[in-house]
């Protein structure tokens, strides 16, 4: 499609192409005598920040909703299969995925959760997901994550995002797309997929199958548990119980060596993949039966830079012939974005007020008669007059006045960037996306580890 056109060409970063012109009409993205989507040049649309028409839009949430609803509970599948975890809005890491993961046509995947929040093209993500599906019902499969929920994407920034480049039926058709997405996948009739992990309501598979997943998820019981469990961070997965409360996450369990022997036993598999936490190295292998062993858990995140401060590696995981590859990828540039989807006026709007008032305060605090030389005479007089005629209390209620709003506007200031924390912080940001291959590897842990500590609040589950 052509681009945005610049008549007066004095755009001032010339190299970035220009956006499409129109939103992607329905007629141009279903390919010619067929019913499916064009992916690749949707790919190409949304790589250039292009939009789409309403009822392109509705299409493809719908054509994916039918086809979720299609789907067990449990997808059953052999490998080869290329396994993706958490991308929360990262798009342009997402087309990195597709590249070294193998091309959707002739690839198959299973996607563990979590595709939208935090990130600033989760739309975008789920758009192209949504056409892949479509085009290879067979092969491309989407779990459902503890994001795909109106409560998380409320709580963050999906919903924030989705208003405004699209409207409230979109974003409610989506997470009705959600409420269909099915919620594990047994690999070999040997891997266990899912978002978080086991629950102690969790026996049999069968358990899996009698949920009844059409609804937002509950706040508790093995719907919440696959969807927020996380596994013990030690390396022998030894608990106190078989499943103790998960502080971290204000909900749901923490599950150790135990408790998934127990549940793998049972069901004749021999490992848990699951996403669901940020590691360092973009995977976790935890071989809690000895070193040599096969992991009883693996995690895998594929957001690398997660939020664009974490400093952590993406991964993907290959498995063929019940043999675990990892692939890991950095981060790929995205266009800049101001938290919040701001323009650049309400983003400033605190400093400019800010500034002014400070302005004003010391117009108010200093009265160097020298400092009247320069003003011509008539204007002077005129001044003196005005300040001659206003009493003393009115001056002071006057400086007064504006020190409180000086103060307002320090608080409003302090507000925006209490509430930009999650975002990306780039001015506090030491090292830019470009050379994070650069930074010594303890700087690199130091800062991860900081950054997820910082970030605590975030992985927890909202109380409502
Ligand atoms: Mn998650």
């Amino acid at each position: 499609m052509e681009p945005l056109k610049d008549p007066l060409n004095d755009r001032i970063v010339s190299h970035l192409p220009l956006p499409p012109q129109r939103p992607l009409p329905i007629d141009i993205l279903i390919k010619p005598f067929s019913n499916l989507p064009c992916w690749k040049f949707l790919k190409d649309h949304l790589t250039q920040e292009g939009k789409l028409t309403k009822s392109s839009v509705i299409f493809l949430i719908s054509q994916a909703r039918f086809i979720f609803e299609s789907e067990s509970n449990i997808i059953e599948l052999f490998d080869p299969v290329t396994i993706v975890g958490d991308l929360h809005g990262q798009f342009y890491d997402l087309l990195k995925i597709i590249e070294i993961g193998g091309n959707p046509e002739d690839t198959k995947y299973l996607f563990l959760g979590d595709y939208v929040d935090r990130g600033h093209f989760s739309i975008e993500i789920i758009l192209l997901m949504y056409a892949l599906k479509i085009n290879f019902p067979k092969t491309f499969f989407m779990l459902r994550g503890n994001h795909e929920t109106r409560q998380m994407t409320s709580h963050h920034n999906f919903r924030k995002e989705v208003l405004y480049k699209y409207d409230l039926e979109t974003y409610e058709l989506i997470m009705e797309s959600f409420d269909a997405m099915p919620l594990a996948c047994v690999i070999n009739g040997k891997f266990l997929g899912v978002h978080g992990g086991i629950s102690g309501k969790l026996n049999g598979l069968d358990d899996i199958l009698k949920i009844n997943r059409f609804v937002e998820p509950p706040h508790d019981g093995l719907y919440c548990d696959l969807l927020w469990s996380d596994p013990v961070d030690n390396t022998s997965g030894d608990l106190p119980e078989n499943f103790v409360h998960n502080e971290t996450r204000s909900c749901s369990c923490v599950y150790g060596l135990k408790a998934a022997k127990t549940f793998l036993k049972r069901n004749g598999l021999i490992s848990i993949i699951r996403a669901h936490e940020v590691e360092m190295e973009g995977y976790k292998m935890y071989k809690w039966n000895g070193k040599q062993k096969f992991p009883t858990v693996t995690t895998i995140f594929s957001a690398p830079n997660y939020c664009g401060t974490y400093k952590n590696k993406g991964a993907v995981l290959r498995l063929d012939d019940s043999t675990i590859n990892i692939l890991q990828i950095s981060r790929s540039p995205e266009p800049f974005v101001l938290p919040s989807q701001q323009n650049l006026f309400t983003w400033s709007i605190p400093f400019i007020i800010d500034r002014t008032l400070s302005m004003l305060n010391f117009i108010l605090e200093h009265n160097d008669e020298n400092e009247n030389e320069n003003i011509p005479s008539e204007d002077n007089n005129y001044i003196e007059q005005m300040f001659e005629e206003m009493h003393d209390h009115r001056k002071a209620t006057l400086a007064s006045k504006i020190r409180h709003a000086s103060k307002i506007a320090l608080k409003v200031k302090e507000m925006k960037e209490k509430n930009h924390l999650t975002h990306i912080n780039r001015e506090n940001n030491d090292y830019d996306d470009r050379n994070i291959e650069e930074l010594e590897i303890e700087k690199a842990i130091e800062i991860f580890e900081k950054m997820k500590d910082r970030d605590k609040e975030n992985e927890k589950r909202p109380q409502v």
